[in-house]
């Protein structure tokens, strides 16, 4: 624990810093592994060129993430070149591939899964284009196939939805997992820190783990299944890897006759502004804050990037943990995604 509010504290400074940081760059930048050869021009010379690979439209998560990055790129004025997938992990190689032909000055993108990024990453690397990977982590051969890593650690997500269920029910709980997308950093990294947590009391226990995509319909759908199954009289708890896919299993549970919330406590990851109004009306327990709005420190660090300067290979974002005890209207109001 110490460890992680060490980190969290230096994260915090890390953005201070990045924040403040004046734009002249003081001394001439020695080359990086993925900058190109030729020298960059001063950042008001130039428009920034980026390539932007979002995944899709799948949670309200993703959607502010996508507001966030666009309306940055807006406000500094960076060319920003932005390619919904749709869902495809394809399509976000074949955007990517788009970026290192247009010989943009960075590639940024949030990768659908960890698992088929080698191949075009080499691509970018020879081609000398930095990439930044935003929320989620890849699995590559080379870690220097990307510059930085800017997001949260999903791990210590999951492990604290389970520390929160782990105290609501005195280590008592018969859970159903609904998780995220499979092959996805946020699904494998959120259950590992989960599981681990709950191995702890062996009172807790899964007895139904299925995915629902991070999507609210798909939640719901696959909760209605958990609860139409022989075990599903015997549910206390659900956790979802996210806040879209507790709000479906909402609906679900509600419809199923239960009282969500009270017969079967919810506790999701995210932090959304519905899932905070839904603590408030007491239909959801908990929402473990993963915060989206990474635009400003994206491209912080894309001119840190193009001026030279080395960036640590995980720019990690603070993020707390909410329960109904701390959600008011007022804190509904004032949540900005
Ligand atoms: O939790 C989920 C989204 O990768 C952190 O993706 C992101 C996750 C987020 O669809 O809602």
């Amino acid at each position: 624990m110490r460890r992680v509010i060490g980190y969290l504290l230096a994260a915090t400074l890390l953005g201070l810093a990045s924040c403040e940081r004046p734009a002249a760059p003081s001394s001439t930048p020695a080359p990086t592994a993925g900058s190109p050869v030729k020298p960059t021009p001063a950042p008001s010379a130039a428009k920034l060129v980026v390539g932007f690979s979002q995944i899709g439209a799948e949670s309200a998560w993703r959607s502010a993430n996508t507001a966030s990055i666009k309306d940055e790129a807006a406000r500094r004025g960076v060319d920003l070149k932005f390619s919904d997938a749709q869902g495809d992990q394809e399509n976000q190689v074949r955007a990517i591939r788009s970026f290192i032909q247009q010989r943009v000055d960075a590639i940024a993108f949030a990768p659908k899964t960890e698992d088929g990024w080698q191949a075009v990453l080499e691509e970018a690397h020879k081609a000398g284009i930095p990439v930044i990977l935003t929320d989620r982590l890849v699995k590559v051969d080379n870690p220097d196939l990307y510059t930085t890593f800017i997001g949260s650690d999903f791990v210590e997500e999951g492990r604290r939805a389970a520390e929160w269920l782990a105290k609501a029910t005195s280590g008592n709980a018969v859970i159903a997992e609904l998780q995220g997308t499979p092959g996805s950093a946020p699904a494998i990294d959120r259950k590992k820190g989960f599981e681990a947590e709950i191995a702890k009391h062996p009172g807790m226990s899964i007895i139904k783990s299925q995915s629902g995509n991070f999507e609210r319909a798909k939640g719901k759908e696959v909760c209605e299944a958990f609860l139409r199954s022989p075990e599903g009289p015997k549910l206390t708890a659900l956790y979802a890897h996210n806040d879209d896919m507790a709000l479906g299993a909402i609906q679900a549970i509600e419809s199923a006759g239960r009282r969500p919330g009270r017969d079967i406590l919810i506790v999701s990851i995210d932090g959304v502004r519905d899932a905070f109004q839904a603590m408030l009306d007491g239909t959801l327990n908990c929402s473990v804050e993963c915060n989206p709005l990474l635009g400003p420190q994206l491209f912080d660090t894309i001119e840190r990037v193009k001026r030279g300067e080395k960036v640590p290979k995980h720019i990690q974002t603070e993020e707390g943990v909410y329960d109904q005890s701390r959600v008011t209207a007022e804190v509904v109001k004032a949540r900005r995604y």
